[in-house]
C-alpha cells in the first residue's frame, strides 16, 4: 500500500517504526478503493495525496482564519459563547473538558443566510461565509468521493450508501478550526510539570512534557478530514495502544474514521483514537470537516455489513440519539459501549 516515511516513536518499553497509509487518488481507482478499506480497517486513518482540494480555497479559508485569531481577545469572545456554534477558547464542547487551543465551531451546511456569530468573526460577513462555503464544499465533495469509494470496495450495489447521509440537507456536519497557540519558551524551562499536563508516555525521561492541545479521543461522526499548516501535534493511537505522531503536510488531507462509521460497518471500520499535543514554539493551525447524517438517521450496522459470522454488534439507533450520549460522554472512550446490542 502506498505507505510513506515510517515514523520513529519511542515508547517507556519500546521503539517502533509505522508507517502511515499514504493514498494518491490519482491512483487507479480499484486500488485506490482497496487501499481505503484496508487504511480504516487497520488504522482507521490515512493521509491523502493528490486529493483535488484547490490550493486557492484553502489558503483563503486559513488566511481568514489567522486573522481571525490574531484579533485580541475580546474581540474574538464576541463570536462566543458557543451556542452551539462561534468561539471557544480552552474549554473543549459543554462539559468541562481542558485544552490548549482556541477554536471557531461552525454549520456546516450551506448557510441560508449569514448567522450572526459569523458577524463577530469577520469585518466582513459576506466574503467569510463566501469562503467558509468554499471550503465545506470542497471537502464535503472529496467525503463524499471517499465514501463512494469505500462503498465500491465492499461490493454495496448502491454506491451512494455512506454517501448520501452526509450529502444530505439536513446533515448535522460541522465546521471546526483549531489554533494552538505557540509554547511558551519560558514556560517550558521555568515550570514545565505544573504547568503541563503529563500525558506523553512516548516521550524519553530527559525529554521536556508536552501539553495536551486537544485530549485523546475518537469522532462521533462518519469521516473527518483533517488539514493542517506545517505544524505538527497530532497523534493517533495505533491497534497495540502507541502513540504514533503525524508528520505535518499542509499540501495533504488526513482522513480519520469516526464512532458513526465504525457502528455503520458493524466494527469492520474502527474510529480512530488521536490527540494534539501543543508543543511546538509556532501555532499549529488545523481544520476539520466532520461529516455527519441527519439527526434522524439511523447508523446502526448497515443489513450488507451483517452475516452468520458477523451477526449485528448494535441495537438501531439515530445519529441523534448516538451524538447525545456522544457529547455528555465528553472525551471518554467507548461511546459506542451502550448502543451493543446484548
Ligand atoms: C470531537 C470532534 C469535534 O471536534 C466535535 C467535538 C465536540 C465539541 O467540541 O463540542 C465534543 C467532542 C467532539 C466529542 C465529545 C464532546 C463533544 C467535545 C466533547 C467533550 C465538534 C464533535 O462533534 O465531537
Amino acid at each position: 500500500m502506498g505507505v510513506q516515511s515510517p515514523n520513529l516513536m519511542r515508547n517507556k518499553k519500546t521503539c517502533r517504526a509505522i508507517g502511515i497509509p499514504t493514498i494518491d487518488l490519482l491512483m487507479d481507482r480499484t486500488l485506490v478503493s482497496q487501499l481505503i478499506i484496508r487504511a480504516c480497517e487497520e488504522h482507521g486513518f490515512f493521509k491523502l495525496t493528490n486529493h483535488g482540494v484547490s490550493s486557492q480555497i484553502i489558503s483563503r479559508i486559513e488566511e481568514e482564519s489567522y486573522d481571525f485569531f490574531a484579533k485580541p481577545g475580546f474581540q474574538k469572545q464576541q463570536a462566543g459563547p458557543l451556542t452551539p456554534f462561534g468561539y471557544g477558547c480552552k474549554s473543549i464542547g459543554f462539559h468541562g473538558d481542558k485544552g490548549e487551543l482556541e477554536y471557531l465551531l461552525l454549520d456546516a451546511n450551506p448557510a441560508s443566510s449569514i448567522p450572526q456569530t459569523t458577524k463577530a468573526i469577520s469585518n466582513d460577513p459576506e466574503k467569510f461565509s463566501c469562503v467558509v462555503d468554499d471550503y465545506v464544499q470542497a471537502v464535503r465533495d472529496l467525503t463524499c468521493d471517499i465514501l463512494h469509494l469505500v462503498a465500491e470496495g465492499l461490493g454495496l450495489a448502491d454506491k451512494s450508501t455512506f454517501s448520501r447521509l452526509i450529502d444530505d440537507v439536513e446533515s448535522d456536519s460541522v465546521f471546526r478550526v483549531n489554533h494552538y497557540p505557540p509554547m511558551d519558551q519560558n514556560q517550558k524551562v521555568l515550570n514545565p510539570i505544573s504547568k503541563f499536563q503529563m500525558h506523553d508516555t512516548n516521550l524519553p525521561n530527559n525529554a521536556t512534557p508536552s501539553r495536551v492541545g486537544f485530549g485523546e479521543h475518537s469522532d462521533p461522526q462518519i469521516l473527518t478530514i483533517l488539514r493542517s499548516n506545517d505544524v505538527g501535534g497530532l497523534q493517533i493511537c495505533s491497534r497495540d495502544g502507541l502513540w504514533v505522531s503525524v508528520p505535518p503536510n499542509p499540501s495533504e488531507f488526513c482522513v480519520l474514521v469516526g464512532d458513526a462509521f465504525q457502528a455503520l460497518t458493524n466494527d469492520r471500520f474502527k474510529g480512530v483514537r488521536h490527540r494534539v499535543m501543543a508543543n511546538s514554539n509556532k501555532p499549529r493551525l488545523s481544520m476539520m470537516y466532520f461529516g455527519a447524517p441527519s439527526l434522524n438517521a439511523m447508523v446502526s450496522p448497515l443489513p450488507q455489513m451483517v452475516s452468520s459470522n458477523s451477526p449485528t454488534l448494535y441495537k438501531p439507533f439515530t445519529w441523534g440519539e448516538f451524538k447525545k450520549a456522544a457529547f455528555s460522554l465528553r472525551l471518554a472512550g467507548r461511546r459506542l459501549d451502550q448502543f451493543k446490542s446484548s
